[in-house]
């Protein structure tokens, strides 16, 4: 018999199966990779690792002489260093509802006391007045998700093919310091406030158009506004990050903030240039990273 078939005569992969797993020792949470302490209370969490670079580079070394950084297998990326005197963190956790999911609970378990997290994404953005460009910050999300039972053929025909959340909240101290740096950092005219909207999908949640797949979306776009009219913002995390940070237990302790650049206005069809996305991503990571030093913790 192959030694790897050997059941039960292995140590097991990892430990506690039932509560926030840990492999090796010292026990590492199984998705970001990192164990206890090598995580800041403060952390800018991104979609993709060429922003986390880019930011990683305002971080200064840590005791140990460098700045932390560590790449998981499962594709999330730590850089953790010293900012204005504080401890902070960036980290990339990759798209979607899930990655903020695993990205939140493991945190919460390789940190201890209370956190402030910051998202610093990309999006779509509804309104035909707010710039490409621009960078929006969310006073309020709510999830819109794919309603599968309705594409059951089986299921009831009221069922409507996409369901529209309650507006979850972000921690209000927290969102006022980063409307304040931002503003400061790229001045007024291109920050934007507004309602944001969470999709599970970049495609039929978003009302894209894709005629190889039965989405039912044409009109999704116009009941969200009808809803939410103040909306200007659609991208794929900032409801997981409000609503754990509000569910985050002892109350208060997860603190959260977020906003995004717009990269694309959906009624025109313009898209960002490359140039504007790195300024906007630099120079307004940068203030994120100063509201987060700020923050009393
Ligand atoms: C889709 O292209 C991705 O871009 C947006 C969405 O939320 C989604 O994750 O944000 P990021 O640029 O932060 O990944
Ligand atoms: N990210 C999204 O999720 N949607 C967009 O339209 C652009 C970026």
């Amino acid at each position: 018999m192959h030694s790897e078939a050997c059941i039960g005569q292995k140590k097991s992969v990892y430990e506690g199966t039932n509560a926030v797993p840990r492999s090796g020792d010292p026990g590492r949470v199984l998705h970001l990779g990192l164990t206890d302490g090598e995580l800041a209370n403060r952390v800018i969490v991104v979609g993709h690792h060429t922003r986390a670079d880019l930011l990683s580079g305002f971080l200064e070394a840590e005791d140990s002489g460098s700045v932390f950084k560590l790449a998981s297998d499962r594709g999330f990326l730590t850089y953790t260093g010293q900012f204005a005197g504080e401890r902070l963190s960036v980290v990339s956790i990759g798209m979607g509802l899930a990655m903020m999911d695993f990205f939140l609970r493991e945190a919460r378990a390789v940190v201890k006391g209370p956190m402030a997290v910051v998202r610093l994404g990309t999006c779509g953005c509804l309104q035909e007045h707010v710039k490409v460009g621009n960078v929006s910050v969310a006073d309020g999300s709510a999830l819109v998700q794919r309603n599968y039972s309705h594409f059951d053929s089986q299921s009831p025909a009221h069922a409507k093919p996409y369901t529209i959340s309650e507006l979850c909240l972000p921690d209000a101290e927290l969102t006022s310091t980063v409307i304040a740096a931002l503003r400061e950092a790229l001045g007024g005219e291109k920050v934007n406030e507004g309602t944001n909207l969470t999709a599970d999908s970049f495609y039929s949640s978003q009302g894209r158009a894709d005629s190889a797949f039965n989405d039912e979306n044409s009109q999704l776009i116009g009941e969200v506004l009808d809803r939410y009219p103040k909306a200007i913002t659609m991208e794929m995390e900032t409801f997981q990050l409000f609503h754990l940070a509000r569910s985050c237990l002892p109350k208060g302790t997860m603190r959260a903030a977020a906003c995004v650049v717009n990269v694309a206005n959906r009624p025109t069809g313009e898209v960002v240039g490359e140039e504007a996305l790195r300024l906007a991503e630099s120079e307004g990571g940068k203030a994120l990273m100063k509201a987060l030093a700020k923050l009393q913790l």
